[in-house]
């Protein structure tokens, strides 16, 4: 039972390690020594025990209460809510637009007649709760007290994680072992390791989750009945002491498999009474529930089409149903033909999230936001952005992100997905000219939509360091930062990570820095040659299988015959693909001779002679990019070898053995893509290295 509590990986990026520097711990400690929080409840509450126990991990001692006639020249810490003490309004003094009702905060320090003091304010008792994490970060980054003036206000709404577990304890696409939530269909009884999950959710500012399978089969089915919502309410219990806002995913179905009617049709009276019913008890019993999180309509999931109707009608009947008690509807929009016939050339599957939700802009009720994956396929390891994103103009969207590693080596294989995400968020639409980010789309700020944030798919489990490969915990870490910030860079966030789970010296910073920041690029060059993407194992998605999917029904193909290879998306002469998006963007695609690199197999069907801006040719650059991809691949492991002495030996050995198995495994990727493009062109390798 106390297993995880001695793997270092447990506390993730909150392990408080004492500081050895007893000049630096003085330092601290003279801030630190008194304590005064006025109000008792929520999530006030929690940032009070989590300042206790940071403190004390940290500089081995507990501040004493501090009240107004306590003698000065003490330190004192100062934490509460706007117009809970003069202090803390100063601290907040900074923001007059509109911050109240955000969770943001302020860290402010100085000196006053009372002696040294340090507030900790939020406008809200979550903001309070962020401040006090931020605080405790800036001692295990070991940064200087003096003089602080932090204001934040977060960037998005909405800050979601989405679970993919099902009730039987498995978990869709999880690569950290089972699930935390649940055994043998049931809620867990047990909730320490959900209370230690909703820990490091709210230290990185997220501020909603849904805890089960957007494909919801026949127990979570059940979560919302009456009995199911005892358990859930349990949860939601759990999490709002963190300031996390409970959501479950749900099955359009319910009203015939739960509710005993014989339609599930969004426009007859009865199914919408009968969700109205549920909205009512779901909220007698947790008032603060999120909402409904759905996918419908695909991948053999239940929805509207079922009976003629399109998503706005399935939404805006279940949006009324939770809206009076302040719920919201996320509804996805992963919605294709999963059944296509791979001999027709004239469907494309990049194009179904447009196609079917564009026309219905503007449609949808205020409490509805629709739930975009960032590229229009599937969380490859290199897509274009979804179209979406700058298409819609009148309807709220969230961004959903793929933390767990599905096509980007399943927590075996290091890669750093923040880049990535980076360069989804900074892309520019173009929706309203330039400078139309996604990020500014995805927020709700440019086109002034009432809600808009990030969700993502968590990469977690009951693994004891939470997700399998320890270097992975950085993409959870790191999704919630930007989803509070999309500006922060890569690196940056990438620095706090490791200096908050590793440590701070600087050796171990560089060389994994460096290891994180190159792995993105690693992984695509032995995987996923110029956006050709899914040359995987069917079903599990796993390892090399070039033609894995191309006669298959679920319309992801790279048509490489003898003379070339990749998609022909362009308006001219493809699938029209490239005119879903705003010029310049689309002109960019369209054209040959400007559509980048690593785009090129996504949007074009060439040669493999064909020359890249690179200089090289298509095949060269394929032979290339696999023989250097698995040399990187195995340098990893001798970068990480370096710092043998400097990282216990537990989380050491743990990702050696994983990096080990990645400079394997991407020789194979390597020869099985070489070997393939050889034989399909007959044209060899200009540099004479073996191709089986
Ligand atoms: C939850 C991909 C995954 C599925 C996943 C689906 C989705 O198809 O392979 O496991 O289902 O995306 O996002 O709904």
């Amino acid at each position: 039972v106390n297993e995880p509590i001695r793997d270092k990986g447990y506390a993730g990026w909150l392990r408080y390690e004492s500081i050895e520097d007893e000049k630096v711990k003085q330092i601290y400690s003279n801030w630190c020594s008194m304590l005064s929080v006025t109000g008792q409840s929520g999530c006030l509450q929690t940032a009070k025990q989590e300042l206790i126990t940071g403190l004390q991990a940290m500089l081995g001692v507990q501040p004493s209460d501090w009240h107004d006639s306590t003698s000065n020249h003490l330190g004192r810490i100062v934490l509460g809510v706007a117009g809970s003490s003069p202090l803390i309004d100063q601290a907040l003094a900074w923001s007059n637009h509109g911050a109240s009702d955000s969770d943001g905060y302020a860290i402010l320090s100085g000196t006053d007649e009372q002696g040294r003091y340090l507030a900790l304010a939020g406008f809200t008792e979550r903001g309070a709760l962020y401040a006090v994490f931020h605080f405790l970060k800036l001692l295990q980054t070991r940064k200087e007290l003096e003089g602080l003036a932090i204001q934040e206000i977060p960037r998005n709404g909405l800050r979601m994680i989405n679970q993919w577990d099902n009730m039987d304890g498995s978990i869709e696409r999880g690569y950290a072992g089972k699930s935390i939530f649940y055994e043998n269909n049931r809620i867990v009884e047990d909730v320490t390791r959900v209370r230690d999950y909703a820990r490091l959710l709210a230290s990185v500012g997220m501020n909603a989750i849904s805890i089960n399978n957007v494909n919801v089969h026949q127990w979570e089915t059940k979560l919302i009945t009456n009995q199911g919502l005892t358990d859930v309410k349990r949860m939601a219990e759990v999490f709002r002491g963190y300031g996390i806002r409970l959501y479950l995913s749900i099955n359009f179905a319910s009203p015939i498999e739960i509710g005993g009617l014989t339609t599930a049709d969004p426009l007859d009276l009865d199914v919408a009474k009968w969700w109205r019913a549920r909205a009512e008890e779901i909220y007698s019993q947790i008032p603060d529930f999120g909402g409904f999180l759905v996918k419908a309509d695909s991948e053999f999931r239940p929805g509207p089409f079922t009976y003629g109707r399109n998503h706005a009608d399935g939404a805006n009947m279940l949006a009324e149903a939770i809206g009076p008690y302040g719920g919201t509807v996320i509804w996805r929009c992963f919605v294709y033909n999963c059944l296509q016939d791979w001999r027709d050339r004239s469907t494309d599957r990049a194009k179904a999230a447009y196609d079917h939700f564009m026309p219905l802009d503007g449609e949808f009720k205020d409490n509805v936001i629709l739930q975009i994956k960032n590229g229009p396929m599937d969380f490859q390891v290199r897509e274009p952005v979804s179209p979406l994103f700058g298409g819609l103009t009148r309807t709220n969207q969230v961004l959903e992100l793929q933390i767990t590693q599905e096509y980007t080596g399943q927590q075996r294989h290091l890669c750093y997905l923040v880049p990535q995400w980076k360069e989804v968020l900074d892309y520019d639409t173009y929706a309203l000219g330039e400078g139309s980010s996604v990020a500014s789309t995805a927020s709700g700020s440019l086109f002034k939509r009432p809600l808009g944030g990030m969700a993502a798919v968590s990469n977690i489990g009951n693994d004891s360091n939470w997700t399998g490969h320890d270097l992975a915990q950085a993409n959870l870490f790191g999704f919630g930062r930007l989803a509070w910030n999309p500006s922060l860079s890569a690196e940056d966030i990438a620095k706090e990570w490791i200096q908050m789970t590793f440590s701070c010296d600087s050796e171990v910073e560089a060389t994994l820095l460096r290891m994180l920041m190159d792995s993105r690029d690693i992984y695509e060059s032995y995987t996923a040659p110029l956006g050709v993407g899914w040359m995987v194992n069917p079903n599990h998605h796993y390892g090399p299988n070039v033609d894995g999917y191309e006669y298959a029904k679920w319309g992801t193909y790279h048509f490489a015959d003898c003379k070339g290879i990749g998609v022909d998306r362009t308006l001219s002469s493809g699938t029209g693909y490239s005119a879903q998006y705003h010029s310049p963007q689309s002109n960019v695609y369209e054209s040959l001779d400007s559509c980048p690199d690593e785009l090129l197999l996504f949007f074009h069907h060439v040669p493999y002679t064909h020359r890249l801006k690179s200089g090289k040719t298509v095949i060269q650059h394929i032979y290339d990019a696999h023989f250097e991809g698995a040399e990187q691949a195995e340098a990893l492991l001798n970068k990480w070898d370096l710092l043998a002495a400097k990282i216990d030996t537990l989380r050491h050995e743990r990702v050696r053995y994983r990096l080990v198995d990645q400079a394997e495994h991407a020789k194979e990727w390597r020869d099985a893509i070489n070997t393939y493009f050889y034989r399909k062109s007959g044209i060899k390798d200009e540099h004479h290295r073996m191709i089986y």
